[in-house]
């Protein structure tokens, strides 16, 4: 087993796959999964480093989806690419889990922390999967309606220092698992910004950082615009800049090609 900074090094580019018809950025437009595997593909060819499948939106207001339907959006998916895109599911369902690591994934992408399914901690430790913690306050259905925190980068550090502690008690090595701040999962703009400027204090925890400031609202709000290109590669170069391993991001290419320019000039 290759430990998680060995496969997936700094900087590596986490392609968005949103198999969902209501997903805050990209929702419907991979429904087809003939689209989605072919968006999969060329994410891989631009750079990617793994491409993150997703059947259930956790936009701010989202309910959930049964592991019925979001296996139906993602499987088909996964058995188009046949194993030859590594794939990181993005789910919080055991059911859901497993069948994608059967069918040739190599990560779990758990937005909440393995709190979700009491069931899902034992299929990743079994699978010998990499996986995802990310740090959320609330609920996807509630978590933008009054976020509030003392010192936002000290929490979601003791937030994640917990949730690695509860994984490894579960049987995941710690070298699989890699850690996120949850950007837009119950935060305001300034609680965003605040995780990235101090990502020094997740960094402390010793495990690789994941941030995915792609899209999200908070660039809207701050650039007053709809295109949010520039701002999610920005974001992503700042993440980068302070020491970030993994960007999750919907744009790969322009992505990859400002991190290999900043890069160049470290
Ligand atoms: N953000 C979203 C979904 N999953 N996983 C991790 N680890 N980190 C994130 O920041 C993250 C995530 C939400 O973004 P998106 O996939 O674009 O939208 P939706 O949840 O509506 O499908």
């Amino acid at each position: 087993m290759i430990p998680i900074e060995e496969r997936f090094p700094r900087p590596s580019v986490m392609g968005v796959v949103n198999v969902t018809p209501d997903s805050f950025s990209d929702g419907g437009v991979h429904l087809d999964p003939d689209i989605a595997a072919a968006a999969a593909r060329r994410m891989l060819e631009e750079g990617a480093a793994i491409v993150d499948v997703g059947g259930e939106s956790t936009r701010p207001g989202s309910a959930g989806v049964s592991a019925e339907e979001e296996l139906s959006r993602v499987f088909p998916v996964l058995d188009r690419l046949g194993g030859e895109v590594p794939v990181s599911i993005d789910t919080s369902k055991a059911a859901v889990a497993s069948a994608a690591l059967e069918a040739g994934a190599v990560m779990v992408n758990d937005v909440t922390a393995l709190r979700g399914d009491p069931e899902l901690a034992g299929v990743v430790a079994d699978s010998g999967a990499y996986l995802c913690l990310m740090h959320m306050q609330g609920s996807p259905r509630t978590m933008q309606e009054e976020p509030q925190y003392g010192d936002v980068a000290a929490e979601v550090a003791a937030f994640l220092e917990e949730r690695l502690a509860f994984a490894v008690a579960a049987g995941i090595s710690e070298e699989r698992i890699c850690l996120d701040p949850g950007i837009g999962f119950g935060k305001t703009v300034e609680h965003n910004l605040e995780l990235v400027r101090r990502l020094d204090v997740l960094l402390a925890l010793g495990r690789p950082v994941v941030v995915g400031f792609s899209r999200k609202s908070t660039l809207r709000k701050l650039t007053g615009s709809d295109d949010l290109l520039g701002a999610s590669v920005a974001a992503a170069v700042a993440a980068y800049e302070r020491g970030a391993t993994v960007l999750r991001v919907h744009d790969v290419k322009p992505t990859v090609d400002a991190l290999t320019v900043v890069g160049a000039i470290a």
